[in-house]
């Protein structure tokens, strides 16, 4: 009698789990999640673990803060694409008068933060020189898996750290944590427009035990505790 593939996999998943987390798998709760704070200007998008989680929902408005919740899972790779509105001939915005800067900031609560071990490479920068009077823009081409867990980023510069005064959040920023975290950019916050950043961390910074909740759409999740109390949400 052969077994199906998907059963194998299952039994896999299912013994891995509870070998290395000691118990069976169960849904994952709000209690799971930790808040992710994200300041860019202009705009991000943010992959985790090659999944997008967020994008910043006001892309012009250089100064809103993304908070939502995303649930960790370590090793955990962060991917973020970066812009800086420009308009795409010339490099400058707000028609032509301005070259514009930059800035990305982002809080985990797990407290993972921004700073200048992460990777950052600018695809698109203008105007070259700073030549306004003759603007010119160059892009590069992005990989198309540069999201990926499996990217290699190791030619990579690292970030470049800026002072809250060279960036110059204004109040929203304020309002929500971003304590230890560091505004990164490229090597020129001004000219490079677009910049993917990334980074990968290896194990929560607070030091916390969290469930890895990988491969879980793939397994039964555990019932509640007989005699317990059903959360709306448990199966
Ligand atoms: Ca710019
Ligand atoms: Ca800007």
């Amino acid at each position: 009698m052969s077994i199906p593939t998907r059963t194998l996999g299952i039994a896999l998943v299912l013994t891995l789990c509870s070998t290395v987390c000691g118990q069976p798998p169960r849904k994952p709760r709000k209690e799971d999640t930790i808040k992710a704070n994200v300041y860019a200007d202009n705009s991000f998008k943010l992959y985790i673990n090659g999944e997008l989680v967020a994008v910043d929902s006001i892309a012009f408005v250089p100064h809103n803060v993304v908070s939502v919740d995303v649930l960790p899972a370590y090793p955990m790779t962060i991917a973020v694409m970066a812009i800086d509105n420009a308009d795409p001939k010339t490099g400058m915005e707000y028609a032509n008068t301005n070259i514009g800067d930059g800035g990305f900031i982002l809080k985990l609560g797990d407290g993972t933060v921004t700073n200048a071990n992460w990777k950052a490479k600018r695809f698109s920068w203008g105007p070259v020189g700073g030549d306004t009077e003759n603007p010119r823009v160059v892009n590069i081409p992005i990989p198309k898996d540069w999201y990926a867990v499996d990217f290699d980023d190791s030619k990579w510069p690292n970030a470049m750290e800026f002072t809250e005064e060279e960036i110059g959040p204004k109040s929203p920023f304020f309002e929500h944590d971003f304590k230890g975290a560091k505004f990164i950019w490229s090597d020129d916050v001004k000219l490079d427009n677009v910049v993917l950043f990334r980074t990968v961390v290896k194990s929560p910074p607070d030091g916390k035990d969290r469930p890895d909740f990988r491969g879980l759409t793939d397994v039964v999740p555990q019932r509640p505790q007989r005699g317990g109390r059903r959360r709306p949400n448990d199966r």
